[in-house]
């Protein structure tokens, strides 16, 4: 790579930046922000691999997993969401028999389950708390992924806990992590404008700052592709890298594209796939302390997310098996997600990359 990077037709500073990536130094917000506007698009996705395959070798995670989503009646009308419904013929909300059983008919195919939804007005903590503990009932050993920063601040002061009180209250229901989402974008005077109601950059900051100190570990997001520009996206990186260097409870890293369909943005024009593995590649090699890069194959769909893996990526998500509507309703090409094992293990052969089934905090079930 040293080589490769010597012997390029760049500018003396974007080969000292290069440099520096490959011998592990950390990169400036000004630094990763050149990287992104003036490399080649294959120079950036080779340092993105060489980071990729320190950290992570020749392995490519999956795991076998469900999502539940509650409800899409929302308090919020995040600009960009095309999931949400305020009239009774778009709506719905499962029963909790219903979630329970969905869990129950999955039987020992899954090891997850991963549940998100919209901000029932009507919903409180107790009501989530007692889903978790259902969802432990039918299936005590499986993991339980569950609700975004928007969702736990809203649950919490519904029922009048602090966001501490909160978390203590869902870890002991079953709860052992949270996924990424709600993150949208940091930038103040972006997020007004695409979600100016819902939870702050800080309080979101804040709120995975509490659930590592409790021991819950998570992930995070960035919703990428609509109106910020590429200093919001390091930006962005950069507020998750200074978390992740004081509490290192940041599991993956997702980006998620902003798909256009059915929703208040839908003037905006999706990112082109140059700039979603431009993306991908700036995101593994900013944040240095992130063991995983995930390609959520749902929302870009499963040729890009196996192109993405030449990028940075080493986690694919999982099986699914038709179980989320949100990225479906945004427009993504998968109408009904699902992989098999089999289809996720021939993908990462294709790659030159070995399949290995994790857990859901990176431990390895099988190879
Ligand atoms: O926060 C909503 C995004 C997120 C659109 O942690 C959209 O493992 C694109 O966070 N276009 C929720 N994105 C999903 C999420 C997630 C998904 C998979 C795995 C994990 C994990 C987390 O979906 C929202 C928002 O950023 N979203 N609408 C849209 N039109
Ligand atoms: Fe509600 Fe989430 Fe959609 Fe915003 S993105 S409107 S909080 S479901």
């Amino acid at each position: 790579m040293i080589e490769l990077i010597e012997k390029a037709n760049i500018s003396s500073s974007l080969r000292l930046i290069a440099l520096k990536v490959v011998e592990g130094s950390r990169i400036s917000k000004a630094e990763a922000i050149e990287l992104y506007n003036e490399s080649e698009l294959g120079f950036i996705g080779a340092l993105a691999d060489h980071v990729r395959k320190r950290l992570n070798g020749t392995l490519v995670y999956y795991n076998r997993n469900i999502h539940i989503e509650p409800t899409n009646i929302c308090v919020y009308d995040c600009n960009f969401c095309s999931y949400s419904h305020h009239s009774s013929s778009t709506s719905w909300e499962f029963s909790l028999d219903e979630m329970a059983a969905k869990v129950r008919e999955m039987g020992n195919e899954i090891t997850e389950v991963h549940i998100v939804g919209a901000v029932h007005p009507a919903r409180d903590i107790h009501y989530y708390g007692e889903l978790i503990a259902r969802v432990r009932a039918e299936k005590p050993e499986v993991h339980i992924k569950a609700f975004t920063v928007i969702e736990i601040e809203y649950m919490a002061q519904r029922a009048g806990m602090s966001i501490e009180e909160g978390l203590r209250y869902l870890k002991v229901k079953g709860l052992d992590s949270i996924p990424g989402g709600g993150a949208e974008i940091f930038n103040e005077a972006i997020r007004e404008k695409i979600c100016g109601k819902k939870s702050t950059a800080k309080a979101w900051l804040e709120v995975h700052e509490t659930a590592h100190r409790l021991g819950i570990p998570s992930n995070a997001t960035i919703l990428y592709g609509h109106i910020e520009t590429i200093e919001d996206r390091i930006d962005h990186l950069d507020r998750l890298r200074n978390l992740q260097d004081q509490t290192g409870g940041f599991n993956a890293f997702i980006p998620l594209k902003y798909r256009n369909k059915n929703n208040e943005m839908s003037w905006i024009e999706e990112a082109s796939v140059t700039e979603d593995m431009r993306n991908f590649a700036i995101s593994r090699i900013y944040l240095d302390n992130f063991p995983h890069i995930k390609a959520y194959w749902p929302m870009i769909g499963k040729h890009m997310a196996a192109l993405a893996l030449s990028f940075g990526v080493d986690d694919l998500d999982g099986t699914i098996n038709d179980s989320t509507k949100i990225y479906s309703m945004a427009g993504a090409d998968d109408q009904s997600p699902s992989m098999s094992v089999e289809e996720i293990r021939a993908m990462c052969l294709r790659s030159g990359r070995s399949a290995v089934e994790r857990d859901s905090l990176y431990n390895i079930i099988s190879v």
